[in-house]
Parts: structure tokens; C-alpha cells; sequence
């Protein structure tokens, strides 16, 4: 028995400031007709892949913020790539920033979405780990602001049937908890997509900066194997706006392997045929979770936030 999904992971090369919606979804719809002729059922884009990494400027005007952030979803620049996917009958995963009018409450979030053969929006998740700073640091060779510019995810870690099997999302900072991957590996998820805009370069821990690749890849290949779980993770990667950003877009097997990964900075395509039925070794063994696991003993997990030392 097998179930396969072929995935593209559709990694971009880096977004400019002044580049337009319309030329970023023409690059995202190249890449979606690449999927397609490679067999894939679906395509997986970066954390924010609509615009540059805004995140990484210090702004005060709000609607100058706002000018990166989407009202409406699909909206007039973003409806080309949903009628292209229903028209080749291929799903996609995007990841964008999000506002919403909630009477007369503003509210902004990290988003994306996971769209289905008939480019249908089948699921939504909001990035509930927002790395960074709120406030401007000028050390900083440049900023990390989504505390400033984004609310924490309302929506939890939602699992949700589609493709044949069961997906989760995340995104980029989420990707190094692992209480991100067991929420859903408490709901049985087969497949885990995510983006991400990862600078290489830390100015609060420049000494991890050589680590930045292998951090990235432990943490998504311990997240996929300890849940039983793929994994399917693709950056914005490149110099953008003078700040580098990590590629190596992957997809990962519930063995922890690494199965396909993209080997530039650019748009790429790296694409694998993923069988949700995988999972099942690992999920009827080692990690058979109502078998093994001991709740009664995590209870620091969810009661404690930071870090409580003993008494000397
Ligand atoms: N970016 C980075 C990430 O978690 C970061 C932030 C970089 C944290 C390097 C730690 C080290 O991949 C986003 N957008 O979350």
C-alpha cells in the first residue's frame, strides 16, 4: 500500500524592495508550470514569498507597512496563480503577510495558506513563533522586527485532511521548537509544510553564524523522524536587500533523511514523490505515541515558559 504525493519544494531567490506583486507571482507561476511537468501534485513557496523581507527595516509610518501586507486573499495580483493551479490541477502552499479588519480592530499576521487541486483554500495557519525585537536596535547591521509588525498566531497547529493524507503548517522560527512538530504529531500528521527567510547572519549571535545551514537542517530532520512525520521546507534564499538569506530548501522523509534539496540561491525546483504511508513504520514503533509517551511526567512543557533553576 502506498499513498504518494510528488512535491515541489519551489524555492525563490530573493524579492526586491521595489519589485512588484505581479513580477514575484509571474516567478511563482514559472515555477508552478515546472512542477507540473515534473509530476507534482503539489508546490510548496517560501514564508513571505509576495514581497521583500520587510521585517528587516525599521519603519514607523504604518502605511508604509501596510503596503506589504495582503487585504485580500486571492486578491487581483495573487488570482493568476490560483486559476493557474486549478487549471493544471496542482495545489500550492504561500506564504504571505496578512491583514484583516475585525470591526474596528487592525490586525496583522505571518500567514499562509494551503490551496487544493481546485484552488481551493483548504487550510490557514498564523506563525505563532515570532523571533526578533520590537523595537528599533540600531547595532544591528540590519533588524528582525515580526514582534513589531505581527500579532502571535490565533489559530494553533491546525492538522487537516488534504492530498490524500493529513498536512500541518509552520513557519520558519517554528520550525526550531519542537513543540511545533509534536502539536501536530499529537494529530497524526503525515506531511508538515513550511517557508522560510532565514539570514545567515545572527548580530545577536554572530558565533552561530558558520551553523546556520546545519541548525536549519537538524532541527526540521529530528522534528520529521521524532513525529513520524515528511517534512517539506523551502526558503527565500539569496542576497536580498544586501542581507543573505540560507537556501537549502529540502524535503525531508519521517526517516529524518533528507530526500531532495535545492543546491542554489536562486528559484529553484527540487521535487520528490513522498509516500504518506511512510510514516506508518514510525508511528507503529519507536514513536508510537498512546504506547510510549508519559504525559503525567511533561507537565513543565505547558505550565512553565522560561527556564526555572533549582535551588543552589
Ligand atoms: N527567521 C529566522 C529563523 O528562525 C532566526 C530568525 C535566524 C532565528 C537565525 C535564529 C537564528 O529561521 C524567521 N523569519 O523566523
Amino acid at each position: 500500500m502506498s499513498r504518494i504525493v510528488t512535491v515541489g519544494a519551489a524555492q525563490l531567490g530573493p524579492i526586491a524592495r521595489a519589485e512588484t506583486r505581479t513580477h514575484v507571482v509571474a516567478r511563482l507561476m514559472a515555477l508552478m508550470r515546472r512542477a507540473k511537468d515534473a509530476g507534482c501534485d503539489l508546490v510548496v513557496y517560501p514564508e513571505l514569498a509576495l514581497t521583500t523581507f520587510f521585517p528587516r527595516w525599521f519603519m514607523e509610518d504604518q502605511r508604509e507597512i501596510d503596503a506589504f501586507f495582503e487585504r485580500e486573499m486571492p486578491s487581483v495580483e495573487t488570482a493568476p496563480l490560483f486559476d493557474l493551479a486549478r487549471e493544471l490541477g496542482i495545489g500550492f502552499h504561500l506564504g504571505y503577510a496578512e491583514l484583516i479588519q475585525e470591526g474596528d480592530r487592525t490586525r496583522r499576521f505571518n500567514t499562509v495558506i494551503l490551496v487544493d487541486k481546485s484552488g481551493t483554500i483548504v487550510g490557514k495557519y498564523r506563525k505563532v513563533h515570532l523571533p526578533g525585537h520590537a523595537e528599533h536596535e540600531p547595532y544591528r547591521a540590519f533588524q528582525h522586527l515580526e514582534k513589531r509588525y505581527f500579532e502571535v498566531g490565533d489559530l494553533g497547529f491546525p492538522v487537516g485532511r488534504a492530498f490524500g493524507g493529513l498536512f500541518g503548517m509552520c513557519i520558519c522560527n517554528d520550525r526550531r521548537w519542537p513543540e511545533t512538530y509534536r502539536v501536530m504529531g499529537l494529530q497524526g500528521v503525515e506531511m508538515i509544510v513550511l517557508g522560510y527567510n532565514t539570514p545567515l547572519h545572527n548580530p545577536s549571535a554572530p558565533e552561530h553564524d558558520a551553523l546556520g545551514n546545519f541548525h536549519n537542517t537538524l532541527v526540521m530532520q529530528a522534528g520529521a523522524y521524532q513525529n513520524g512525520t515528511w517534512v517539506v521546507a523551502v526558503a527565500k534564499a539569496g542576497v536580498e536587500e544586501g542581507c543573505m538569506l540560507i537556501g537549502q530548501s529540502q524535503i525531508i522523509a519521517p526517516s529524518g533523511e533528507t530526500v531532495a534539496m535545492c543546491a542554489t540561491l536562486g528559484d529553484e525546483l527540487a521535487v520528490a514523490r513522498c509516500d504518506l504511508d511512510m510514516t506508518i513504520s514510525y508511528k507503529s514503533t519507536v514513536f508510537n505515541f498512546a504506547r510510549h509517551r508519559r504525559p503525567e511526567h511533561y507537565k513543565l512543557i505547558v505550565e512553565r515558559t522560561g527556564a526555572i533553576l533549582p535551588d543552589a
